[in-house]
């Protein structure tokens, strides 16, 4: 019997809906971890990996449809559908519990239910937050035991009376039209149902640090960002922290673990990373915004990652890591496609098909082995660049926040805006080509303010709301920055470097907060003068930097246009000054008087 009453009472009440064989609550301990390893290695649910060349380290593939966050089968449940607004899809509580209980009605017969008491945040800090999450998945055990502290010591926090978020996760059939990932913010709870993909089932992560820590944060006055957290050291030893919002897989991990290049290195440049995925911000004693990472380890996509593109991150994985639908090479290796290491001879794909390099695919194509979006989960305590800082319960103060998308044209390579007004409204109005983290089309353009559509777990338009008072309370906000890595030339080549290169941009930033350069006054911003942007040492294509800075007055005519179509989904519920941010944009275009 667990001392708190309400947790007992609600894990019989759902484990009465289930219907599991048994039920084990997870102590955290490192003999636990090695049973539960051995037993899902046992069933088949992971395979262990050569233990010399990946220490440690397990594989996992999902089913096949079920290898990315499914966001049409996402859903805000509140009692008021305003209150999800436009961008979110919603359900009545009543309707999501009924439909998800039927799916969870006996679901786990047969199956284990794991208690995994969690928590987002170092566990004592007055600004974490705790949840529960019950399960059938072994998987996620595995996982979330990486991602964030569990077991007996969150239970003590939790004593007899806490509060924590509710969350149950059944992998039910696995069927894709069984499949629902419920939020009752009202009830501080997550049903996630029919799913064993990442995203949708380690529910400490999108759904409770972001879906629900968003609705609460409102509430209490603080910020839940879909954003990584980098501290910057400069020559003279000083480091800034740097938060930035991109959407996912356009790079926060890669941005995050920044090698500088040896130029820069060998100055007394550095970069320390705190976190890659989430920030919760709240405001200090100082009146500055200071930024914790909720998480304890890394979610991140492995297609890509390889010495050259995030030498930190492969060298974080090489142990204690899952392995989700990447190439499994014969002998227990693990490959995908940009790792820049020898491939296996023979191995399987994601699929689990015979896979070997050179194989062509039935579209004539060289047969892709990973998913495009296989993933690593990773501790963060591996990571080489990770701060000393990261556990601190205050977190570390925020300089600079940085937006970002994928544009292959339009946006500059870096911009600042006028304001803190004026950086939400570029937050707002964000926008990026779709990725595979994603279901859906890829490369279509989306609008994804602050890159939080998918996680903002009520109306977006109060969500900028609470932006705008959020600056009015901070007596030195961070400036605002936009960044694109990704504009291409007419050919659709990149025109940036990107990667280690991009702590040029960095540096740029900094010395504006700093006010130490100038820079350059455009209708969207301002943009930095050329030669403020130190290139030293850099092979770019002549004309690239000019391309990159300039700001194309028809393309943002055009873009206004479809910011205003954007805004309007909002109708009276968005704040004034957005549409006032938009009114003074569109006199700097020259389109109004
Ligand atoms: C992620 C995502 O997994 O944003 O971080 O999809
Ligand atoms: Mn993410």
């Amino acid at each position: 019997m667990v001392r708190h009453q309400e947790l007992q009472l609600w894990v019989e009440e759902m484990a009465a809906m289930c219907k599991p064989e048994r039920i084990v609550w997870i102590n955290g301990s490192e003999e636990e971890h090695q049973r539960l390893t051995a037993e899902a290695i046992s069933s088949g649910e992971v395979i262990q990996l050569d233990s010399e060349k990946w220490p440690g380290c397990l594989y996992h593939r999902t089913a096949l449809n079920d290898v990315a966050r499914t966001e049409d089968l996402t859903f805000i449940c509140t009692t008021l559908k305003d209150d999800a607004g436009p961008t979110n899809n919603w359900m009545s509580p009543e309707e999501g519990y009924r439909r998800a209980g039927e799916i969870f009605e006996g679901a786990m017969r047969g199956r284990t239910m794991y208690v995994i008491p969690f928590c987002m945040g170092p566990v004592g800090s007055p600004f974490s937050k705790i949840g529960v999450e019950l399960t059938d998945s072994i998987y996620v055990v595995l996982n979330m035991r990486i991602m964030c502290n569990i077991g007996d010591e969150v239970l003590e926090q939790l004593g007899a009376g806490g509060e924590f978020t509710k969350c149950l996760h059944s992998k039910a059939e696995l069927d894709i039209k069984k499949r629902l990932i419920l939020h009752f913010p009202e009830d501080n709870a997550i049903w996630s149902v029919g799913s064993g993909y990442g995203g949708n089932v380690l529910l400490g992560k999108k759904c409770l640090a972001l879906r629900i820590a968003s609705h609460v944060a409102r509430r209490e006055g603080w910020m839940a960002e879909h954003m990584l957290i980098m501290g910057v050291q400069r020559p003279d030893g000083h480091i800034y922290y740097i938060a930035g919002a991109f959407p996912s897989a356009c790079g926060k991990t890669n941005l995050a673990m920044l090698v500088p290049p040896e130029g820069y290195r060998a100055k007394g440049w550095k970069v320390f990373t705190v976190g890659d995925d989430i920030a919760w911000m709240r405001i200090d004693t100082d009146r500055r915004l200071w930024a914790v990472n909720p998480e304890t380890g890394f979610f991140g996509v492995a297609p890509g990652t390889s010495k050259n593109t995030n030498p930190n991150a492969l060298e974080t994985i090489r142990r204690n890591t899952i392995f989700t639908n990447v190439v499994l090479g014969k002998g227990g290796t693990v490959w995908w496609e940009g790792m820049e290491e020898e491939p296996p001879a023979e191995g399987r794909d994601w699929q689990g098909r015979p896979w070997k390099p050179g194989l062509i695919g039935e579209d004539g194509k060289p047969a892709v082995g990973a998913h495009p979006n296989s993933r690593f989960t990773a501790p963060f305590s591996q990571c080489p660049s990770r701060s000393a800082r990261a556990g601190d319960h205050h977190g570390v103060p925020i300089s600079a926040i940085i937006f970002g998308g994928r544009r292959a044209r339009l946006t500059p390579l870096v911009y600042e805006a006028q304001s803190w007004g004026h950086g939400v409204y570029i937050g707002a109005t964000m926008a990026s080509e779709r990725t595979a983290a994603q279901f859906g089309k890829q490369g279509e353009v989306r609008r994804d303010p602050m890159a939080m559509l998918p996680f903002c777990g009520y109306n977006m338009a109060d969500y900028f709301e609470h932006w705008l008072r959020m600056g009015v309370r901070m007596t030195r906000p961070p400036r605002i920055f936009n960044v694109n890595w990704f504009r291409t030339d007419e050919d659709g080549s990149f025109l940036w470097p990107g990667f280690g290169e991009n702590i040029r941009v960095l540096d740029w930033i900094l010395a504006r907060c700093l006010n130490e350069v100038e820079a350059e006054k455009t209708a969207i911003g301002w943009v930095p003068r050329k030669e403020d942007l130190n290139l030293e040492g850099l092979d770019m294509a002549p004309g690239a930097i000019d391309e990159l800075l300039s700001v194309n007055k028809e393309e943002w005519i055009a873009e206004a246009g479809l910011i205003a179509e954007h805004f309007k989904q909002f109708d009276d519920r968005i704040p004034h000054e957005m549409w006032a941010q938009h009114e003074a944009l569109l006199r700097r275009l020259d389109l109004i008087g």
